[in-house]
């Protein structure tokens, strides 16, 4: 007996991928609705051997409806994330809607899925940011091993993440550059083909951007309130993949030796550290992946107790769609999730 399973933005990039990782992970549904704007209604998605006809969010009844995988963007999830909870349908919601809520958990399962608990007052738990999710599946278990004291990271963050018209720039562009077409420029700021660009989310009042700010609130909520953290996040020319330039400080000693063994034994990680020519993981391979990668570790001699590493993970999965599917995966392991349903 399982579950009825709502996707929300599921013509996107992560709603796609939200329903191949369900239909993956044999998630125990009975039936997955798709969903998204009524420009989409009536078109065909894939999920695992079946095609669903999507419907418009706006006139769906989610009164039987048990759980609703939300990925359409922060001003639909505010619209519609509250009242689908307070139908009773728990919303795992990839915006940032509500991430910064008190009442909402923020959760990567690897790290902090016991605050899952607090859920059922909104009845809605958020899903990090992309770049914040490998980030935290990488410095757990260092920040147990070590106590960190201060992060700087620095991102390469691939064009999917800005959603499907992003990666068509990125193609188009790329095409137009080699064509001698006309290179235009509309969802970046700049051209991003054969560039890069640092910015990603709107500025901010101290100069940094939201997409950074949200690295260092993300991984407060998450890890440790006490971590400082310091960020600058970079777009790229990459369709998929995000990757990261990581720096930490740590209050007691740790040796490169013992943080690969301490990321070898962690959950959600794969360390492929060779120090020689192409023994490192980039965005290319970790595209369609779930692992978290984690290569090049290093001691930074310029700090006590420092360390460097790269840290590369597909976005659209373990930042996104993997992660959602996983706190959904929590919630039914732990009992936590209430069949209401009458499908069987
Ligand atoms: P649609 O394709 O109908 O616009 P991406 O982040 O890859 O750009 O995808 C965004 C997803 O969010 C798409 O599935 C999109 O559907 C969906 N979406 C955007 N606005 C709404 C809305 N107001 N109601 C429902 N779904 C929406
Ligand atoms: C990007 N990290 O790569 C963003 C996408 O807050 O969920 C995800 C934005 C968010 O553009």
């Amino acid at each position: 007996m399982g579950y009825k399973v709502a996707v929300v933005g599921a013509t996107g990039n992560v709603g796609r991928e939200m329903l191949d990782i369900l239909a993956e992970r044999a998630f125990p549904a009975d039936e997955v609705v798709a969903l998204a704007s009524r420009r989409s209604q009536g078109q065909e998605v894939s999920f695992g051997d079946k095609i669903l006809k999507v419907k418009a969010l706006d006139t769906y009844d989610f009164s039987d409806t048990d759980i609703c995988l939300m990925s359409a963007g922060g001003e639909t999830s505010k619209e519609w994330s509250p009242r689908i909870g307070q139908q009773g349908c728990v919303v795992i919601d990839n915006s940032s809607a509500f991430r910064y809520d008190s009442d909402v958990p923020l959760i990567v399962p690897e790290v902090n899925a016991d605050a899952i608990a607090g859920f059922s007052k909104k009845n809605i738990i958020a899903n990090p940011n992309c770049s914040t999710a490998q980030l935290v599946v990488a410095l757990k278990p260092l920040h147990e091993a070590a106590t960190i004291k201060r992060v700087v990271v620095a991102t390469y963050q691939s064009v999917s993440g800005a959603g499907k018209d992003a990666m068509d720039e990125l193609f188009n562009q790329t095409r137009s550059v080699f064509t001698a077409g006309d290179v235009k420029v509309e969802k970046f700021t700049k051209r991003i083909a054969f560039n890069v660009i640092p910015h990603i989310d709107v500025f901010m009042e101290d100069g940094y951007t939201k997409e950074e700010w949200k690295m260092v609130a993300e991984t407060k909520k998450m890890l440790d309130p006490k971590i400082k953290l310091t960020a600058t996040a970079v777009r790229v020319p990459v369709f998929i993949g995000h990757a990261e330039a990581v720096n930490v400080e740590f209050e007691r000693p740790i040796t490169p030796e013992e943080a690969t063994a301490i990321l070898r034994a962690a959950p959600g990680i794969l360390v492929v550290d060779k120090r020689e020519n192409g023994g490192y993981v980039t965005p290319h391979e970790a595209a369609g992946e779930d692992a978290t990668y984690i290569s090049r570790i290093r001691e930074d001699a310029t700090v006590e107790n420092g360390l460097n590493f790269w840290c590369v993970s597909d976005n659209l999965r373990k930042g996104a769609a993997l992660n959602t599917v996983q706190i959904a995966e929590v919630l039914v392991n732990r009992g936590l999730l209430k069949k209401r349903s009458a499908a069987a």
